[in-house]
């Protein structure tokens, strides 16, 4: 399917700052181009490259203290607990290193005349960055890309006028590496982590057609060539979590002789066509303005004062898509960090970890719903590292089977307590697994339902079932199960007496992340059969499990086990929504009293500040979406691109953070399509502002990809392609004919949900009659 739109980012001056510079990535290899005219920076990320090392950091005397530390909450003496478990249950250490940038590469040029026409832009649509300009009579041109199929990134400079390119390349990095020509045409950077073990090289080969190019220490200079090609291989010496051990000079040997017999063209057309295998199976159109005439960066500024750009929510939306194929292709080492692939620093912002109380889940919201299925691997893969360290804390910290994971991790194994109290939160597996069960839901493959899938939820729930304990009397549920100690990520509480504190037990997002946990657990016992015990076990403590509250006081979703005073009542997390989105135990027509005060607790929320982070505005567009309030959620759209959204379109938390471009993109796709409740829901949330439009290519649970077209707020037509030949419901907004081939088909309908067979690979019309 050819796109229908241009999905192209576009500037006319070069990137000042790194958040201006457009991105790069295959999966493994990032870059930030910067399209400088005198000089040209490419900053470069390989994923794996990041300090530390693999440490045992189980704390000797957590075990012993979890019972006193339970008690102490059970007794409301939370800050005796807080000091105790400060103590005794933190990971020794409890702070992780960071991911660092590769380094840069630096091209330098001079020019006798002034440049004129210039335009940089990124084509979300080939992956190619592209900077053009005019110099005299000679008009300049230069390409990057990162290619997948390669592992490399390629940069192509030409001219339409001979010999024009003269011009010197360095490397540079700014600790802990040296650089050197090799060869006349090649530059190596190499070095390792000061702070770690990690040893890294990239390798810049060099070909200036019919010009020169000579060495000199770590520099190359080219002289008078017509167009020059650079091919950049970047590698690591990471293995996996235990061994660093890896050659990543070989690495890079390899990368650059695999394409030795191929011209740039060849590479170009191979990376174009694997690209576009992913990128164009989703087209979407809300709407034409003006506005694509003008650059990217001016739109965005005529968003911050109040214009709407439906084109520019479309690129958007495609932007998350391209940022999730750039961070996490099927072949990427590891999943999308807080930054994706993409960080410039030594030390960066929270180091560009893997955070697993919101951030790390919120970036895989995107590959079910926005068909880039494959690009959740790299994550499930990663969960599968965490299960060997995350059963060690699991059994030392809690005598508990299963594995565990608590509000972060790194590449090495991280699964004990970081940072502070707030880092007991041992809820980080169980709230990965959701993502299996939901690809599972999407793609309905069952072998990896088997192999890979159930193993991790099963140890995800195995965990849960050991670490609950029943209420004693004199709390809230005696004789239920909860969760302690607990937290409701980083949000504090104050008590009757006045005192604050973060730390408790049965906080309602545990309760809801152990309901969700057991319920697909049983659901996927379903599927593959056998586990009966185990399924047992399960279906008694999820009928023994402590239920979710709606204040009396209030009428807000209580985000506690008690109906506390909130220091914060604007607090960036919004952790006891977790049951509206992303999970469904809270929806509109199912559970209509949970649904209102959830509504309510996000009204509260946001009447004292809250949505003030990139990620937590566009989490306030999942749950709008999911309340089918298209005004409120696209109002959140609008000032996630207003208030937390750079020039080049990355989210800013502040700083840079990409979660809040991948809440985003979801968001979008919430806003249009549905799949949750049993049933897909067309357009539960479309704004006036998007009155007319398309979108191809989504995907809905059930093993559905829906097309959708609109005009003047209504549907006007949706094709629905089953993929597995399961039954499908639909939520319409009137009355419909169902069609397939042309010929009606048999269906019932009732309260405007129509419901029907399918056969796998067979394609359903439904237009309102
Ligand atoms: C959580 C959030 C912060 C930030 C960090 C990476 O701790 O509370 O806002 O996103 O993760």
């Amino acid at each position: 399917m050819k796109n229908t739109n241009n999905y192209v980012l576009w500037y006319n001056k070069p990137a000042e700052a790194w958040t201006d510079a457009l991105p790069i990535g295959n999966g493994r290899l990032g870059a930030m181009v910067f399209g400088g005219v005198e000089r040209e920076r490419i900053q470069l990320n390989e994923e794996t490259l990041w300090e530390g090392e693999p440490l045992d950091r189980n704390n000797p005397n957590a075990l012993e203290a979890l019972p006193k530390v339970q008690q102490l909450l059970f007794e409301d003496k939370n800050d005796e607990a807080t000091k105790l478990a400060g103590k005794t249950m933190m990971g020794i250490p409890d702070r992780i290193k960071s991911y660092q940038s590769l380094g840069d590469i630096i091209l330098e040029f001079s020019y006798d005349e002034d440049v004129s026409v210039y335009r940089r832009e990124l084509d979300l649509d080939t992956g190619i960055t592209k900077t053009t300009y005019r110099c005299g009579d000679a008009n300049f041109s230069r390409e990057v890309f990162a290619t997948a199929v390669d592992n490399l990134i390629l940069i192509k400079l030409e001219c339409d006028t001979p010999e024009k390119h003269s011009f010197d390349i360095t490397m540079t990095r700014e600790q802990d590496a040296t650089v050197e020509a090799i060869s006349d045409n090649t530059l190596k950077l190499n070095g390792k982590v000061s702070d770690g073990i990690v040893s890294f090289t990239a390798h810049l080969q060099v070909d200036p057609g019919d010009g020169k190019v000579h060495a000199k220490e770590d520099r190359l200079s080219i002289n008078n060539a017509n167009s020059v090609t650079l091919l950049l291989a970047g590698a690591t010496s990471y293995v996996n979590q235990k061994d660093a051990s890896g050659n990543p000079d070989e690495r890079c040997e390899n990368d650059i002789a695999s394409v030795k017999s191929k011209s740039y063209e060849e590479i170009r057309s191979e990376h174009i066509a694997e690209h576009q295998s992913l990128f164009q199976r989703v087209d979407m159109n809300l709407g034409d303005t003006d506005a694509e005439k003008l650059p990217t960066d001016e739109r965005l500024a005529a968003v911050k004062e109040g214009a709407s750009d439906p084109g520019l929510v479309a690129l958007y939306f495609q932007y998350g898509r391209y940022l999730l194929m750039g961070s996490s292709r099927p072949k990427s080492a590891l999943p999308a960090n807080l930054q994706g692939i993409w960080n410039e620093h030594m030390k960066a912002p929270w180091n560009s970890d893997f955070h697993t109380n919101i951030n790390l889940q919120m970036n895989y919201w995107v590959p079910e719903v926005c068909n880039l299925a494959e690009c959740h691997k790299p994550l499930f893969d990663y969960m599968d590292t965490l299960v060997e360290p995350g059963s060690e804390t699991a059994k030392r910290h809690y005598g508990a089977g299963g594995w565990v994971v608590h509000h972060l991790s790194d590449v090495w194994g991280f699964t004990t307590p970081a940072d502070g109290i707030w880092g007991i939160s041992p809820i980080g597996s169980a709230w990965l697994a959701e993502h299996v069960w939901e690809h599972y839901l999407y793609g309905g493959d069952v072998d990896f339902l088997k192999e890979q899938g159930y193993p991790l939820m099963k140890g995800a729930a195995r965990f849960m079932l050991d670490f609950l304990v029943e209420a004693p009397e004199g709390t809230p549920f005696p004789g239920k199960l909860v969760t302690n100690p607990s937290h409701s990520p980083e949000n504090s509480f104050t008590k009757p007496d006045g005192t604050r504190s973060l730390f408790t037990y049965a906080a309602t997002i545990d309760l809801m992340i152990v309901h969700e946990i057991f319920t697909n657990c049983i659901a996927c016992i379903d599927v593959l059969g056998g586990e009966e015990d185990f399924r047992e076990e399960l279906v008694t403590a999820l009928e023994q499990l402590a239920p979710l509250q709606i204040s009396e006081k209030t009428g807000r979703l209580q985000e506690w086990i008690y109906d506390y005073d909130e220091p914060q009542p604007g607090h960036r997390h919004m952790s006891h929504m977790y049951g509206l989105h992303p999970s469904c135990q809270i929806t509109l027509r199912g559970t209509p009293d949970l649904a209102a005060a959830a509504k309510k607790s996000l009204e509260h929320r946001l009447a004292h500040g809250g949505g003030h982070t990139g990620w937590s505005r566009a989490w306030l567009v999942n749950f709008f979406a999911r309340l089918e309030e298209a005004e409120e959620a696209y109002n959140h759209l609008q000032a996630l691109l207003a208030k937390c959204t750079l020039t080049n379109l990355f989210d800013t938390h502040p700083p840079f953070q990409i979660d809040g471009n991948f809440g985003g993109t979801a968001g979008i796709a919430e806003m249009l399509l549905q799949s949750h409740a049993g049933e897909i829901n067309l357009l539960p949330a479309l704004p006036e502002a998007w009155h007319t439009g398309h979108v191809k290519g989504l995907r809905a649970r059930g093993g559905f990809d829906v097309d959708m077209a609109w005009k003047d707020g209504k549907l006007t037509q949706a094709q629905i392609v089953s993929n597995l030949g399961q039954d499908c419901s639909v939520r319409t907004p009137g009355q419909v004919n169902v069609t397939c081939d042309g010929s009606r088909i048999k269906y019932s309908q009732s309260k405007n949900v129509v419901n029907f067979h399918t056969t796998a690979g067979e394609t359903y019309t439904i237009a309102p009659s």
